[in-house]
């Protein structure tokens, strides 16, 4: 696979040659925890994502629009509409789009099994793979004591962990500009920080054991910030990740088989040139 940087030098001349988008094709679709409204959204890459694949359902599984936030400060521009309008478009064009909203979109759990735009509104639900596997499909956060118990602390953290994003952003510019691929602090730290490794193992634990209580395959969820597919005591164990470090997905193809892509693997299988490098692009009407 050729690198981010690769593909920078061989088309970063040839401005006005975006090539015709060559969608990637999926039988399902998983993101979550884009964190629409939030500086820390990498909404461009996103909007990339979003415009180079296709797939017959597509789930947003929770803490897409980030409430928590807006509520203290609101932010959201021109490339947040136009992935609103995307994800409209797509539902309209025959793609079924489920949303099971996440803690930090929990107002739009009041307005579970409505339909808005043709995006259907889900509580936690099973899918079943073209190879009839069983896969509950939830965000998360149910499984998480810290907000069960104390949403101040879980704010807390919210706050720490949206300068780590920032500064996150401003170092990858830097690499960027100094000819280095994508790299993300915020996770690189998480891993780093003991707690934070028995919190996800934890996390991860309960949620294959929730699966295995209802008699299912396996489980896919969010919420943690952390891609991940592995069995955990027969259970498929099944993380999409995020969008505001791992910039990633979880994909299933015509027979059924579940893997992770991330936005550089979709940008060079899509024969797509980053359309990062062209806001303007990014910026016009979806
Ligand atoms: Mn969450």
């Amino acid at each position: 696979m050729r690198t981010h940087d690769d593909f920078l030098t061989s088309d970063m001349f040839q401005k006005n040659s975006v090539k015709k988008r060559q969608r990637v094709k999926f039988r399902t679709i998983w993101i979550s925890d884009t964190h629409l409204g939030t500086p820390g959204c990498q909404a461009v890459k996103l909007l990339e994502f979003l415009r180079n694949t296709d797939a017959e359902t597509l789930y947003l599984v929770g803490d897409i629009i980030d409430g928590w936030q807006l509520k203290r400060r609101w932010y959201w521009n021109q490339v947040h509409n136009n992935i609103i309008q995307t994800l409209l478009k797509k539902a309209k064009k025959g793609t079924r789009v489920i949303f099971v909203p996440g803690n930090h979109d929990e107002a739009i759990r009041q307005f579970i099994d409505l339909d808005f735009g043709g995006i259907q509104i889900r509580d936690e639900l099973v899918h079943v793979t073209a190879d009839g596997k069983r896969m509950l499909v939830l965000h998360g956060d149910r499984f998480d004591g810290v907000i069960a118990c104390a949403k101040w602390l879980a704010y807390l953290g919210d706050n720490l962990y949206t300068v780590i994003l920032k500064f996150n952003q401003i170092l990858n510019v830097w690499r960027a500009r100094a000819g280095m691929p994508y790299w993300s602090l915020s996770q690189y730290l998480k891993l780093k920080v003991k707690n934070a490794v028995s919190y996800i193992t934890r996390f991860e634990d309960a949620v294959a054991a929730e699966a295995r209580k209802q008699g299912v395959d396996g489980v896919i969820c969010g919420h943690i910030h952390k891609p991940e597919i592995r069995m955990i005591d027969g259970i498929i164990y099944c993380n999409d990740g995020d969008w505001v470090e791992s910039l990633s997905a979880l994909v299933e193809d015509a027979s059924g088989a579940l893997r992770l892509v991330d936005w550089q693997e979709i940008m060079v299988l899509a024969g797509q040139q980053t359309l990062t490098h062209h806001p303007a692009e990014a910026l016009a009407p979806a």
